[in-house]
């Protein structure tokens, strides 16, 4: 059987049994986008003008939500309107770490409500299965989706060899799992996907452990499915909209000449 990374976007998302995957897909095929915009700021207004100038050049746009300083019920709900107008799905980079219990309360609760509007959101699997299990308590009802961070994009990182492994066993076993954080297709053992962050064009790093790998890296050779940019594209300097389009026809081509179409 060919890899899935071998096949189309829209050919994977027609077989998928997930509808949020399904729906994921069909963006990225009618956008011709394979870049999640990872909008890192922490004003209300510029997450939304943010949002609004990259939202027709992205599939998902990922959101740090407790970095917003003003953060209220109404921003939720311009992210929806926005997401809605745009054509694009909402991942929230909570990174879950800790307990089953305590995470459905983080998931569902609290000031946030991150299951009520985030399509996606991700966990680490330190605490074992048990956080995958109350979290699909809070999100699978909602049709949502979980990414495990299988891998991590810094200096030093200690998510290696078994630890991965027993991520990509976790995530065949449980299907509120759509996909992993990582740099690289993980199994064919089902179409899980790859979101990869740590994706630039011409930065190296940044002085905090940052590392960056180019998308040709990421989507041709290593079989990863969609780019997560951040600083590359609002960055000091950077006029959001032309970058957003770079990154966007960067992705699209390493993608088509991974199928071998360019
Ligand atoms: O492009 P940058 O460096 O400005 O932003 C990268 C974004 C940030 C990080 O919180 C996130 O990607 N990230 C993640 C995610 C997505 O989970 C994992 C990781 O290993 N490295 C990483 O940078 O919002």
């Amino acid at each position: 059987m060919a890899s899935y990374s071998q096949k189309t976007y829209a050919q994977r998302g027609k077989e998928h049994t997930h509808p949020l995957v399904k729906e994921l897909f069909a963006t990225m095929e009618r956008k011709q986008s394979n870049l999640s915009l990872a909008a890192d700021v922490s004003t209300k207004a510029e997450l939304l003008a943010l949002a609004d100038t990259a939202g027709p050049y992205i599939c998902v746009l990922k959101t740090h939500i407790d970095v917003v300083a003003d953060f209220d019920a109404d921003l939720v709900q311009q992210l929806q309107a926005l997401a809605a107008k745009h054509d694009f799905l909402i991942f929230e980079d909570r990174k879950f770490a800790d307990i089953g219990n305590t995470v459905k309360l983080q998931y569902g609760g609290g000031i946030y409500r991150i299951a009520d509007w985030a399509h996606i959101t991700n966990c680490h699997v330190i605490p074992g299965e048990g956080i995958i299990q109350g979290l699909a308590e809070v999100g699978m009802p909602k049709g949502r989706g979980l990414l495990l961070l299988a891998e991590m994009s810094s200096v030093g990182m200690l998510a290696t060899s078994a630890y991965t492994d027993k991520n990509v066993e976790m995530a065949i076993a449980n299907d509120f799992v759509i996909g992993f954080i990582g740099s690289r297709r993980f199994t064919e053992e089902r179409d899980l996907i790859t979101m990869t962050p740590g994706v630039g064009l011409h930065a190296s790093g940044d002085a905090l452990g940052q590392q960056y790998r180019t998308p040709t890296k990421i989507i041709t050779e290593n079989g990863s499915d969609i780019i997560i940019v951040g600083r590359g594209i609002y960055g000091p300097g950077k006029d959001a909209a032309t970058e957003a389009q770079r990154y966007r026809e960067a992705g699209w081509t390493a993608y088509l000449n991974r199928l071998g179409l360019k």
